[in-house]
């Protein structure tokens, strides 16, 4: 019903609409979840977020202390609630829900745990927006992305896994460290596995298209006597060392995802190393998820590139591959 000093101080012309078509659902209002969210509302990437998660207390206080700073941001629409309804119509649905990693605990460990928490989650968000694209974010995220295209029915180009994003930035942020030029000037892939098994690849790492490997040619081997490889392990150990010291990571993964949304809600068509299906890239005959260079867009991944690997690189793939078919196969859904 109208407000009576609203229908004093202006009048209707035509009804307001109330829906945008720029909406999106994070699931999930966790660290990770808010961090996320956070980095959407800030760089307006969305015009309607709608926040899910079991804890309905903590859902309500979340839902308010962002809404309560929208004055100071765009007219971005927030709502809340524990029923999946409230995601209605979402152009893209983030899965953050789940248990995250326990300090030294690995991310395979989490799979079952969350494998179940997404039987709850991914048939529901499919029901109230069967054009959405699917963004895990959730652990073990390569897996988890093939949990969800499995229970959501979706074609491959629409369920996404957030995989090696964040450890590409990472390794971005050690190189610029090194040669003291910015993060987005230093050019690097991490692909394959999200974590422990992930695979830089060092022929294509440059500045302004310079490839440090032809300056030396030994660059992310142990015999390196630059020690280049040790960038390499500083990514693997990120998150291990991030979760000891302040229990959980959050903001480097908020923006990374928010990036991701962006290319898809602006049909940007920017290149990330994200997890998609590889079955037939690279060798791989496992119907798994990896991470490849992709190419997102608003109808999801559009492209995989082409990435020119070593037989080396190429057989770590397969190895991730084979290793994460057999974890699925052991899964329960
Ligand atoms: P958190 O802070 O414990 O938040 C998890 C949230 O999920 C909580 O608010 C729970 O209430 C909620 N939740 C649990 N079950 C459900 C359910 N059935 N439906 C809705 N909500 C539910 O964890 P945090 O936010 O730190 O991490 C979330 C996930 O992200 C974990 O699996 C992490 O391992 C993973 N990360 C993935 C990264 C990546 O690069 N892919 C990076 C960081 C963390």
């Amino acid at each position: 019903m109208a407000d009576s000093i609203a229908a004093q101080l202006m009048e209707e012309i035509v009804p307001a609409l109330d829906k945008s078509g720029g909406k999106v659902t994070v699931v999930g209002v966790g660290q990770v979840g808010m961090a996320c969210a956070f980095s959407l509302l800030t760089q307006s990437i969305c015009s309607e977020l709608a926040l899910v998660d079991v804890d309905a207390n903590k859902l309500r206080g979340e839902m308010l202390d962002l809404q309560h700073g929208l004055t100071f941001l765009r007219n971005i629409k927030i709502d809340a609630s524990p029923d999946f309804a409230v995601t209605a119509g979402s152009r893209v649905c983030i899965v953050t829900a789940g248990a995250r990693q326990k300090e030294g605990e690995s991310r395979l460990s989490l799979v079952q745990r969350n494998t179940d928490i997404f039987k709850g989650i991914i048939p529901k968000l499919v029901e109230y927006s069967p054009d959405t694209i699917l963004l895990i974010v959730s652990n073990p995220v390569d897996i988890l992305t093939y949990v969800a295209q499995k229970l959501s029915g979706l074609p491959k180009n629409r369920v996404i896994g957030s995989g090696c994003n964040l450890d590409s930035a990472r390794f971005r942020f050690h190189l610029s460290q090194r040669l003291n030029v910015a993060p987005n000037s230093a050019h690097g892939w991490i692909v394959g596995e999200h974590g422990d098994s992930s695979v830089p690849v060092w022929s294509g790492v440059n500045v302004a298209g310079v490839r440090l490997r032809d300056l030396n040619p030994d660059i992310g081997t142990p015999s390196d006597p630059d020690k280049y490889n040790e960038l390499h392990k500083e990514v693997v150990n990120s998150a291990y060392e991030i979760i000891k010291l302040k229990g959980y990571t959050s903001w480097a993964i908020g923006l990374s995802v928010a990036s991701l949304v962006s290319s898809i809600m602006k049909n940007q068509r920017r290149c990330y190393a994200i997890s998609v299906n590889v079955q037939g890239h690279h060798g791989i005959e496992e119907d798994v998820f990896l991470s490849l260079p992709s190419v997102l867009g608003e109808n999801g991944v559009t492209h995989v590139i082409k990435q020119t690997l070593t037989a080396e690189e190429v057989a770590q793939l397969q190895k991730s591959a084979k290793t994460l078919w057999d974890v699925q196969a052991g899964l329960k859904f």
